[in-house]
């Protein structure tokens, strides 16, 4: 048993820039070995998409478009992915969104669309993923799932109001889906980062002021990095954790024992 991903193939959603705790994913996995697959959302995305991808060590680059509020592009996506590589090992989702100005203010608030999206986005997004893999049998040899997760869904953190709500239900998910998927030896497993400066937290309210706190009180004092997450990553998707599904593992220099 190693961190070795060599001959293995997973899936990235969620890279928007170099910034991305997706990218951070990549890079642990690609310099492991693994074969890696990008998903993109809206076109906007896909010049930085691809040639991030392109920067890596990789024997061919395979870059698709996956509109996650579009089940029939999900599934076509997928199928794209089952024609060109047969199966695959694992997938990281890094899939958030919710309305700028209801990240701010009273949760009270969150109007019935807003609170419809960030959910529909951040939260049944991976539910549709394990469906369309499954129903595909995409992971036929087992795999490793693995969704990214805020402390702001455990307890209320100032401003991430409903992607608080939507991580809680993220949570939930991801403790029922590893036992539905349990039994086709794939695992599924959420990492809680720390803030990190992504483009998904630019020009969001007070964030330096969390960056400023996690940077005083966390027991490491000090913010924790993308790498940090990918290499995380790559232990969740490696066979050495094995024995883990269900799970949510904390890589925030230890803030949320603190509080
Ligand atoms: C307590 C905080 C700070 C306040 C809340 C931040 C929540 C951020 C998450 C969501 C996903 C941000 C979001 O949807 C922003 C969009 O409204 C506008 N941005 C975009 O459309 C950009 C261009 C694209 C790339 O963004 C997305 N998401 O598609 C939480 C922070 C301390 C930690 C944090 C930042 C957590 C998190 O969930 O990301």
């Amino acid at each position: 048993m190693n961190l070795s991903l060599e001959g293995k193939t997973y899936v990235i959603m969620g890279v928007a820039n170099k910034r991305s705790i997706a990218w951070g994913i990549s890079q642990s996995l690609s310099k492991a070995g693994a074969k890696l697959i990008f998903t993109y959302a809206g076109e906007r995305m896909e010049k930085n998409v691809r040639q991030l991808a392109d920067s890596l060590d990789q024997e061919e680059t395979i870059v698709l478009p996956c509109d996650i509020t579009d089940d029939v592009e999900i599934e076509k996506t997928f199928q794209d992915i089952k024609d060109k590589v047969g199966h695959i090992d694992g997938l990281a989702h890094c899939i958030a969104f919710a309305n700028k100005e209801e990240l701010d203010g009273d949760y009270l608030n969150t109007t019935r669309d807003g609170f419809m999206l960030a959910h529909s986005i951040s939260s049944y997004s991976l539910t549709a993923v394990a469906k369309v893999i499954r129903e595909l049998d995409l992971m036929n040899e087992g795999g490793s799932i693995v969704t990214m997760t805020y402390l702001g869904g455990e307890r209320i953190v100032k401003n991430y109001n409903v992607m608080g709500v939507a991580k809680a239900s993220l949570d939930a998910s991801v403790q029922y889906l590893a036992n539905d998927l349990g039994k086709d030896s794939i695992r599924v497993n959420a990492i809680s980062a720390g803030p990190i400066r992504t483009l998904s937290a630019k020009g969001i309210g007070g964030f330096n002021d969390v960056l400023q706190e996690m940077e005083e009180k966390a027991p490491l004092n000090r913010l924790v990095t993308q790498e940090e997450v990918g290499d995380t990553a790559l232990f969740l998707m490696s066979d050495l954790a094995r024995g883990i599904t269900g799970e949510t593992i904390h890589v925030d220099a230890g803030y949320n024992k603190v509080g």
